[in-house]
């Protein structure tokens, strides 16, 4: 099964809105002058919810062939939830995806791995594609290795999933989070292989084959391509480096 593979990046609090549509527009300039073809990856961005409508009325206007992502939903659909955005409200305004359980999240807003199959619910029935991050911490790695925390994680965020859901898995070794220390491609690839492992044991072969698991952590336009080349590893979660055009433009070519 071939998996189109899909370059994300998470903005963060990062960038206004006037930024957000400077930073697009160059982006797509970029990959246009290098004769980027759009047939092989993907690339989806996820700005802040206050750049949502501004990057979504350029992309849909000058034809930009990114995906656009949000990086938060609420579990609830709308009512009295001050500060919360819902799923429906971002799949009207455009986004086909969200990210769901950032380890930012867990650790700034309390999130638990319950909350996060709360909010992959929520995203699946606005029609959004959760894109789920996983991963263990330094503490974790050292006490059960690479692989138990995230394992865990994953299957008790797919447990009663319906198995034709599209999820994205994206695993994110907190160690290696804006670190500028990355996972090797060996410690990614075997812990991407074991959450494919959690994929076909949750939703089935079909989903297990179909989805797309990325590796997010310190990923560079000098070590993109070395993840790439891994089995079980289909695309990028880009923090720092999708702020930056050239490295994020980069990041979108690498070659195999
Ligand atoms: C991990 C990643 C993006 P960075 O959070 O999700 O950030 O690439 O800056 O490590």
């Amino acid at each position: 099964m071939t998996r189109t593979p899909l370059i994300a990046g998470n903005w963060k609090m990062n960038l206004d809105h006037l930024q957000a549509v400077a930073l697009v527009q160059k982006l797509h300039w970029s990959l246009k002058d290098a004769s980027h073809e759009f047939d092989d990856v993907d690339v989806t961005v996820f700005p802040p919810f206050t750049d949502l409508r501004s990057v979504q009325t350029l992309v849909d206007a000058d034809k930009i062939p990114f995906g656009l992502g949000a990086q938060d939903l609420s579990i609830h659909d709308s009512g009295a939830y001050t500060g919360e955005v819902s799923g429906e409200f971002l799949a009207k305004l455009g986004c086909g995806s969200v990210i769901v359980g950032h380890s930012e999240r867990r650790e700034y807003h309390a999130e638990t791995d319950e909350v996060v199959a709360a909010k992959t619910r929520a995203a699946v029935k606005h029609g959004l594609v959760p894109v789920i991050c996983v991963g263990e911490t330094s503490e974790d790695l050292e006490k059960h290795g690479a692989s138990a925390v995230p394992v865990a994680q994953l299957e008790t965020i797919l447990d009663g999933l319906a198995s034709d859901s599209e999820i994205v898995v994206a695993y994110e070794p907190v160690w290696a989070i804006g670190s500028g220390q990355a996972a090797t491609p060996e410690q990614a690839q075997e812990v991407c292989q074991k959450l494919r492992d959690v994929i076909r044991v949750s939703l089935g072969d079909e989903a297990a084959d179909a989805t797309r698991v990325l590796y997010g952590g310190s990923v560079k336009s000098g070590n993109i391509a070395s993840f790439m080349r891994e089995p079980d590893i289909d695309g990028a979660l880009v923090g720092g480096g999708s702020l930056k055009v050239d490295e994020f433009s980069a990041i979108v070519r690498f070659q195999k």
